[in-house]
């Protein structure tokens, strides 16, 4: 591309007039730092590293440059990959990191995405995503990688937030109160009514997440009966230590070891799902906090799938393939658990395929269905599930759709059927956490980042409770600000900023609030 072109293209003769223009008008001192902020930022440069995950297995990251700063995402990675899902490109090479480098997927962003962003406006998020889509060119983002667009893809959604920021509001407020991420979010997909989610804590992982005997993959709880986030996240981390307890005095301190998404994973003797249930039971016994906690599970039934068949015994060798299940024992099963436990939510009771099982069972109305292995978070899955009601729920991993904007899509689609949503950690995890501030922005209701324990998932949850007390503290600090700023603003013409104050002093109050019993709103 000739200079010209790259002028023409991103308009900049028009940009820098207007900046020019600017700052005559309003007279600064001080012109190159007032036309330095009058410019729309761009993206300047996409630079990418390969980084290692929370299992230790290479991940992209990538810091996006604007003239407004650099913004840092990574890529999470998950056990499960499905033939519908976005692809993440290895290396391949055996030699190095057992051929799961990611140095091709980081030579794309430093060559090809970083020439084609460089110069948008990161706020135009479909924009940048489409950029990068149209120079895919392929269905499931195989030439570029899944991992090196959802890395950009998020770093851009950062670089956007930011930019609204220094745009929205006046320079002198813009270190005291700024448009965060969520809000931006909030903005593009359009949704203004916001709240904070009820968080599926894992407590106890099993299949492909740990070496135990379980052969189903987390039983988490959901603090429903929290009046906020704060406490639903203390009640999670007291019923998670109360099962570290139970767990030590019924097996040993030695059964106390975790699982990738942090969960804790005894091996289980009798039945693989009664008897895991009956320690989370007694652990939120012990809580005393009773109905508050409800209990969700995801089966992952596809790993222990065998033809028509589920072995619950997969994980055992010296019972493995001996007492196979039909999927009507695992019907009847599931009924007389969702009657003993607290059970409110089951994601992946059957096979992936298995699209009638799942249908019938969503039918009986036991509990909240979450089609994860099922849908793949892929469009088309979902939209067949909407058409054939196959499930009620949708698990957004978004390393599967590949993009923020089609991430919001699909949570439109879901919401538009009147779904549960639940934003999804991936058992290969990075410290990122932008699933917290886009489960706030969507108001998806449910977030699952696994226990309440490992850092790479305590950044989600952690997150989400900063936002939550962040924005109280900028709500009760409000009157004070405009107390301090009253005579400036009152003889200034900043009555815009004063709008915009009252205008997120306002939604500040709403952001506030926890889902709580409301967590399947749609
Ligand atoms: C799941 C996810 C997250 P993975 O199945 O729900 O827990 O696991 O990332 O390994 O696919
Ligand atoms: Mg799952």
């Amino acid at each position: 591309m000739s200079v010209q072109e790259y002028l023409d293209k991103h308009m900049l003769s028009r940009k820098i007039e207007d900046a020019v223009n600017a700052a005559v008008r309003a007279k600064t001192p001080d012109p190159s730092n007032h036309m330095r902020k009058a410019v729309p930022s761009v993206i300047t440069k996409v630079k990418a590293r390969q980084i290692l995950d929370s299992r230790g297995i290479p991940t992209v990251e990538v810091d996006l440059y604007t003239n407004k700063g650099m913004f840092r995402a990574s890529a999470p990675s998950g056990a499960t990959s499905g033939m519908y899902e976005a692809i993440e490109l290895r290396d391949g090479d055996k030699g190095t990191y057992l051929g799961n480098g990611v140095s091709r997927a980081v030579r794309n962003i430093n060559e090809k995405i970083c020439e084609a962003l460089t110069g948008m406006d990161p706020t135009l998020q479909a924009h940048v995503d489409q950029a990068m889509i149209d120079l895919d060119k392929t269905e499931k983002k195989n030439e570029l990688g899944a991992n090196a667009i959802l890395a950009v893809s998020i770093a851009a959604c950062k670089a956007g937030a930011a930019e609204k920021e220094a745009s929205e509001l006046s320079t002198w407020l813009f270190s005291i109160l700024s448009v965060p991420l969520y809000k931006h979010i909030a903005d593009l997909s359009g949704k203004t009514n916001l709240n904070l989610p009820v968080p599926a804590f894992t407590l106890i992982s099993g299949g492909k997440h740990a070496g135990n005997n379980l052969a189903i993959q987390e039983i988490m709880i959901l603090p429903v009966g929290a009046k906020k986030f704060e406490e639903a996240v203390q009640m999670g981390s007291e019923t998670y230590h109360h099962l570290k307890a139970v767990i030590t005095e019924k097996y040993g301190a030695h059964e106390c070891n975790v699982g990738e998404d942090g969960g804790l994973a005894p091996n289980v003797a009798r039945h693989v799902f009664r008897e895991g249930l009956d320690l989370v039971k007694e652990a939120i016994d012990r809580t005393g906090y009773k109905e508050r906690i409800k209990i969700a599970l995801d089966v992952a039934a596809t790993d222990f799938c065998i033809g028509t068949k589920y072995d619950l015994d997969s994980k055992s060798p010296n019972k493995s393939g001996q007492n196979f299940k039909s999927v009507e024992d695992m019907i009847e099963m599931y009924k007389e658990l969702c009657k003993d436990y607290p059970i409110v939510s089951i994601e992946d009771p059957f096979d992936k395929e298995d699209w009638d099982h799942v249908k019938y069972f969503s039918g009986l109305g036991l509990c909240q269905v979450v089609g994860d292995d099922l849908l793949m978070s892929n469009p088309k899955r979902i939209e067949r599930a909407i058409r054939e009601t196959a499930c009620n729920a949708l698990l957004l991993k978004v390393n599967q759709v590949g993009t923020v904007t089609e991430a919001i899509e699909v949570v439109k689609m879901a919401k538009d059927a009147h779904w549960g949503v639940v934003v999804s950690q991936r058992s290969g995890e990075t410290e990122d956490s932008f699933i917290a501030d886009l489960s706030v922005g969507l108001a998806t209701g449910q977030i699952k980042a696994g226990a309440p324990c490992r850092g790479e998932r305590l950044a989600k949850y952690n997150q989400v409770l900063f936002l939550s007390t962040d924005l109280s503290m900028l709500s009760s600090s409000f009157p004070y600000l405009m107390k301090m700023c009253g005579g400036f603003l009152a003889t200034n013409l900043h009555q815009e900023v004063v709008l915009q104050l009252l205008r997120i002093e306002e939604e500040l109050g709403e952001h506030s609030i926890y889902v709580g019993d409301d967590w399947r709103q749609s």
